[in-house]
């Protein structure tokens, strides 16, 4: 998760460019599909999904080759760049800058810098890592279909479904505690890492020293935000015994069965079974208890929607004028009907801010919906709205297959389209 609010580590997922709409994928034949699979006796988890998460599903490796030039094949280059080549091929531990930041972090907490030194030295630059982070080729087209369908398949619903039977408990103790609905954590757990079959396979110091002293030109400089999350990370593993040299995470950091980077690990992420440690990695219960906190620790509001249906204005200038902020709700239903948009008649009544928020759908139409603070609180932990709209319906489909076993279900994201 977490690298909010600036790039998350999957924000960047692939778009697809098959056009579909969304009577195609009317609920009905979705539960009906998690159904039949949910049957199948045979049923296999997926070869191999960790290549789905963070490898080169994440972009298409065109746009990644092109986002990070290659260095040793151009015979123009200048004498500049062939310094910068020069440096960027330097062990971490011959390197001065991070040896004056092993420095800085070994003072800030106390530790001894010899040792920090060491640490930082074995650290590893990953071209991988720093092809990962760019942004996804221009003109890209998104589709919220694709996407969505990457995420709500009847696989991902099944290993759901068997999650929340095997942490009822916890996750009804976080509901009751922070408000959030065991589905909406549930679906989290579930598209964030496929209830913990996909927690990333890069080491953790070296994506995160790749992306605090080599981030790659060509977008937005969050080498600063990478230090800080070393400094974090390098915090954590002294605070939990844990080896630096062995967690391994996203190209982004991010860790764990919530996928959290480490500086949300140090704020937000809490001991949940009660062993006396803040385990994300090897206790679900803890990345329960941990992802509720964080979600109401960013405002999640207890039984409050996550969306309601809007058809948008028909009028372009104001169409454009509602969707300027983006997925921040900054408006109110008034102002929706004065700009010519039209609410449900539950989202009318609703009293707080929305936003007006687009999801593309290829080159066919685009989907609209009002999104609430709650749709809000989703996307702090994925800077996306087509990610928090994933999110709110798998769990409004888990919710809704489980209540279909079990009449006591807990409440689903509440959503009220
Ligand atoms: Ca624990």
């Amino acid at each position: 998760m977490t690298l909010c609010p600036g790039p998350r580590h999957h924000l960047t997922r692939p778009w697809r460019t098959r056009a579909q709409s969304l009577s195609q994928h009317s609920a009905a034949l979705l539960l009906a599909a998690a159904l039949a699979a949910a049957h199948s006796a045979a049923l296999a988890a997926p070869a191999s999904p960790a290549g789905e998460m963070q490898g080169s599903a994440q972009k298409s490796p065109a746009a990644a080759k092109k986002a990070v030039p290659k260095r040793n094949k151009s015979s123009k280059k200048s004498g500049k760049a062939k310094v910068a080549a020069v440096e960027a091929a330097t062990p971490y531990g011959q390197r001065p800058d991070v040896m004056a930041f092993a420095d800085s972090v070994a003072a800030a907490q106390g530790r001894d810098a010899t040792a920090l030194r060491q640490v930082l030295a074995q650290a590893q630059r990953l071209a991988r890592v720093q092809q990962l982070i760019m942004p996804p080729a221009v003109g890209t087209a998104k589709d919220w279909g694709a996407y969505r369908d990457r995420f709500i398949e009847p696989r991902r619903l099944q290993a759901g479904l068997a999650f929340w039977d095997t942490h009822q408990a916890a996750l009804q103790r976080a509901q009751e505690r922070w408000g959030v609905p065991a589905a909406v954590v549930v679906s989290l757990v579930g598209i964030e890492t496929f209830y913990g079959r996909i927690t990333g396979g890069f080491r953790v110091i070296d994506a995160l020293a790749t992306l605090s002293f080599d981030f790659p030109s060509g977008r937005s400089d969050r080498s600063a935000f990478f230090r800080d999350e070393l400094t974090q990370f390098l915090a954590l593993t002294q605070r939990e015994g844990l080896d630096p040299l062995a967690l391994k995470g996203s190209y982004a950091g991010a860790m764990g069965w919530g996928q959290f980077m480490p500086g949300s690990w140090n704020r937000y992420a809490l001991d949940f079974d009660g062993d006396g440690h803040v385990d994300l990695i090897n206790s679900p219960v803890d990345a329960i208890g941990s992802i509720a906190h964080y979600l109401a620790e960013h405002g999640w509001q207890t039984g409050a929607p996550t969306h309601f249906a809007v058809t948008p204005p028909s009028d372009g200038a104001a169409r454009a004028r509602l969707l300027e902020p983006d997925i921040r709700p900054s408006f109110s239903a008034a102002d929706f009907a004065a700009a010519g948009a039209q609410l449900s008649p539950a989202g009318q009544a609703h009293a707080g801010p929305l936003a007006l928020v687009e999801l593309q759908m290829g080159g066919a139409t685009p989907v609209y919906v009002a999104g609430t603070q709650n749709f809000w609180v989703i996307t702090r932990y994925n800077w996306s709205a087509y990610y928090a709209m994933a999110v709110i319906e798998m769990a409004d489909t888990l919710a809704a297959l489980r209540s279909g076993a079990s009449a006591t279900a807990p409440a689903a994201s509440q959503t009220t389209p």
